[in-house]
């Protein structure tokens, strides 16, 4: 399964049809790819998948356009006609799951394993959620209407399920789309828009323009976008709220975390350390929420990191598409190099580094799992989000200086405690600011749930009744009133 011959022979041979290169998905149809395309590649091998085309302003504004056509149609068709649709995609996606699986996989470097049990289950998961909320926007929001073309940019660390995250409720609540996926990971994107084709959808309302942060920009400053809907880096994220302000788009933001594990002197140690591998080992470390800065009880922490440093010792890293494989590929040298810089800087302010001897693939983009300890709160590896294998861990005496810790970052995103003690794990829960806390679990993830952050994660939230929110608005309406006297 996943690994299957089938499945990578299906995958290679959607690459292998569409060798001449892929075009963007506007109003129905692929675009040819044009000669201004770039490159995509398999991170675990460096070989090319895929030549893409690059996104032009142009581009981005036929793509708006036809999802302006598109709006009113799919704005006014029922409800119950819009979840139909919805349902129609999650089925196709189940359908799809292992071609789709390997394909992420190819692109991205994750591990099968993840790609095929949480990325796509995750994905049909939120289109057969927010088929059901479909059905019930008129009666649960009334008054409130779609807020029109919506502008979506995602990353590619998980770039099917953001992809989800973002189509399934601007469509539920009755909007258009033009996404644009991220340039290292357009290709899921892309077979989704074959998807699309086969499930029905009315041309126009999902549009996918490929291409890099300079197709992203014209995206967000297109004056028909009525709301952006971003996840990437806080960087960028302070660029595009620059970029709209004043220009009264609806606008959210799932930026960067730091997000601390707590773990108390008397959290089930084991359990915990398996909490450690999802928080900080999950798809290499590059999930916005993980479980990066490890917190720990001064009395307990010798003992913690010896039980860690061991099940460290017995992570597989390497192949993904091998399906006993835990740690896969980083998505791209670039990152890969950004990884490794931030590790050197954290030798050099004195942390101690353990990294278990593992055998990497010779080429391809790989990291060991890594644990910093001995670490002091202001330093780099403390504070910027690595999006790499790399855990890094302090120690705390009291309950207060945990909270005071746990805090002590720009980010506000997700925050996992370990206690046996549920009064003590709740008391900390409401005292960390972040917009997903998690008791004696880590990463996990339902559609419906609110997902989102504080500070310098961002605002707006994914997911469930709140997430509905950010694709509906409150119509002004003006009333003229016809004169009595005539
Ligand atoms: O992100 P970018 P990068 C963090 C993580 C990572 C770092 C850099 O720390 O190491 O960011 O990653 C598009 N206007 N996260 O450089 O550039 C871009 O094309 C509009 C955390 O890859 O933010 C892509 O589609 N769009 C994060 C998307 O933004 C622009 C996930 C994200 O890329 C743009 C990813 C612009 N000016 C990185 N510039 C998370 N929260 O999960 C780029 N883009």
């Amino acid at each position: 399964y996943g690994t299957s011959p089938e499945a990578s022979d299906v995958a290679r041979a959607w690459l292998a049809a569409h060798g001449d290169g892929f075009g963007h998905f506007i109003e129905g149809a692929f675009t040819p790819p044009g000669d201004d395309t770039f490159d995509v590649s398999n991170p675990a091998t460096g070989e090319t998948l895929a030549r893409v085309a690059q996104g032009s302003a142009a581009d981005v504004d036929a793509a708006v356009a036809a999802a302006a056509r598109a709006f009113p149609g799919w704005s006014a068709t029922p409800g119950h006609v819009r979840a139909r649709h919805l349902y129609a995609l999650a089925r196709l996606v189940q359908k799809r799951e292992r071609f789709l699986a390997v394909l992420e996989t190819l692109d991205n470097g994750k591990p099968i394993r993840e790609a095929r049990d949480i990325d796509v289950p995750l994905v049909a998961r939120h289109f057969y959620h927010h088929a059901g909320w479909a059905e019930l926007i008129e009666t649960e929001f009334p008054g409130q209407v779609p807020v029109g073309v919506c502008g979506q940019i995602i990353p590619w660390n998980f770039p099917l399920l953001m992809l989800a995250w973002k189509i399934a409720p601007a469509l539920a609540a009755g909007n258009t789309v033009v996404l644009k996926p991220a340039e290292f990971t357009p290709l899921t994107a892309l077979a989704f828009a074959e998807i699309c084709r086969e499930a029905g959808l009315p041309p126009g309302v999902v549009n996918i323009v490929c291409g890099d942060g300079s197709t992203g920009a014209a995206l967000v400053r297109h004056p028909c976008v009525a709301k952006v809907a971003f996840t990437g880096s806080t960087e960028v994220g302070r660029q595009i709220r620059e970029a709209t302000a004043g220009s009264g788009k609806k606008l959210s933001l799932e930026l960067g975390g730091k997000s601390p594990f707590v773990v108390f002197a008397d959290a089930d140690l084991d359990a915990a350390v398996e909490g450690v591998v999802d928080a900080i080992w999950f798809n290499g470390g590059q999930v916005c929420c993980a479980g990066s800065r490890i917190l720990v009880q001064e009395g307990v922490a010798e003992r913690f990191y010896a039980k860690l440093r061991r099940r460290m010792a017995t992570l597989r890293t390497g192949d993904p598409l091998d399906k006993s494989t835990d740690v896969g590929a980083i998505v791209a040298p670039v990152q890969l190099d950004r990884i490794r810089s931030l590790v050197a800087a954290g030798e050099a302010e004195g942390g101690t580094l353990f990294q278990a001897d593992t055998d990497l693939p010779a080429t391809g983009c790989f990291f060991p799992p890594s644990l910093f300890t001995d670490v002091e709160p202001a330093s780099t590896v403390a504070e910027v989000e690595i999006f790499g294998p790399v855990a890094v861990a302090m120690t705390f005496r009291t309950l207060d200086e945990a909270v005071a810790l746990g805090n002590n970052t720009r980010y506000g995103l997700a925050a996992s405690i370990w206690s046996e003690n549920i009064d003590l794990a709740l008391d900390v829960a409401a005292r960390v600011k972040a917009g997903v806390v998690w008791i004696n679990a880590t990463n996990v993830f339902d559609a419906a749930a609110g997902f989102g952050g504080f500070k310098e994660s961002g605002f707006g939230r994914e997911g469930g009744r709140e997430g509905l929110e950010e694709y509906l608005t409150h119509p002004v309406r003006e009333v003229k009133r016809a004169s009595l006297t005539g």
